[in-house]
């Protein structure tokens, strides 16, 4: 185990799972199209595999997905989306018992399965706006859920994104969709909040989100970011490949974290978890 917080602590029982130190997220993409690891763990035994390699590097959480919502991806029926991360879900579980687990799904029904299967947190993209059930099954679990910012949908998000003020707009967009949980029975306590970097916006508007990601921590809800190997990451480098990207997004991390984000979601586990513990010392917030 790294120095994140321990993957052992149970969301809703007492101890948060992002507190009190920075979280690095694993992801674990069951697809055949994700942009930078699609087809690698579609096998419920490679996928555990890596969760556990994720895991010994200092992730706190794993998060698994069915459908990829990179830039032009086309969406899986919901029945293939949860044929592809409940069994993915109970072999960790039954590796890792006390491994803690977000299903990373827009759909209500993919959701309650991968909560029944052993997951303890939802990550929905859409922030609830996806599935008029969602807000129900994420209030009647009483687990944690993650809301992220998305202009326009995955098929067409980044054909022209606009903004007058990015920063504003996305800030605005995730307290009213906080209000909207809490209205439909979601604890305050169990929201995190995520500005959904490269979901509809320009390399720009990526850079302006990192830049004043104050705002967003100023909610007062815990961030997550996801940049990982993202595309405006290889348009600064010059990186074409994404597997390569883990020196631009570890940039991301220590930044982000220093504006107060805490949860932070990547690929590359170790090299996120050691940057961080570095960035930790160094800020004092050991
Ligand atoms: N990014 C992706 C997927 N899920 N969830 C949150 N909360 N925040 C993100 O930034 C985010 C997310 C896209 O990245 P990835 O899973 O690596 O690729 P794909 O969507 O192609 O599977």
């Amino acid at each position: 185990m790294g120095r994140t917080q321990a993957a052992s602590d149970t969301p809703g029982a007492g101890t948060r799972p992002w507190s009190p130190g920075p979280i690095v997220v694993g992801i674990l993409n069951v697809t055949p199209d994700s942009f930078s690891d699609g087809g690698n763990f579609i096998d419920p035994e490679a996928a555990a595999g890596h969760a556990a390699t994720m895991l010994d590097a200092g992730a706190g959480i794993i998060d698994v997905g069915g459908e990829s919502t990179r830039p032009g991806s086309d969406p899986v029926s919901q029945e293939e989306e949860a044929r592809r991360v409940v069994p993915v879900i109970e072999s960790i579980i039954a590796a890792r018992p006390g491994a803690v687990i977000s299903v990373d799904t827009y759909r209500s029904a993919t959701a309650a399965a991968a909560l029944d299967a052993g997951a303890s947190i939802v990550n929905d993209v859409s922030a609830l706006r996806g599935d008029p059930s969602m807000a129900s099954v994420v209030a009647g679990a009483g687990c944690p859920v993650i809301l992220m910012h998305m202009q326009g949908e995955p098929k067409t998000m980044q054909s022209e994104p606009r903004y007058t003020d990015v920063v504003r707009e996305v800030k605005d967009f995730l307290l009213s969709r906080a209000e909207h949980a809490v209205a439909t029975g979601v604890s305050q306590e169990n929201i995190i909040v995520d500005p959904g970097i490269g979901f509809g916006k320009t390399v720009d508007h990526n850079l302006a989100l990192l830049r004043d990601l104050g705002g967003v921590v100023d909610l007062g809800f815990p961030v997550l970011v996801g940049a990982s190997r993202k595309r405006f990451i290889g348009s600064i480098t010059g990186v074409q490949e994404a597997a390569e990207r883990v020196f631009g997004t570890v940039a991301t991390t220590v930044l982000a974290y220093e504006k107060g984000a805490t949860l932070f979601r990547v690929h590359d586990v170790r090299a996120n978890s050691e940057a961080l513990a570095v960035a930790e010392a160094v800020l004092r917030r050991l």
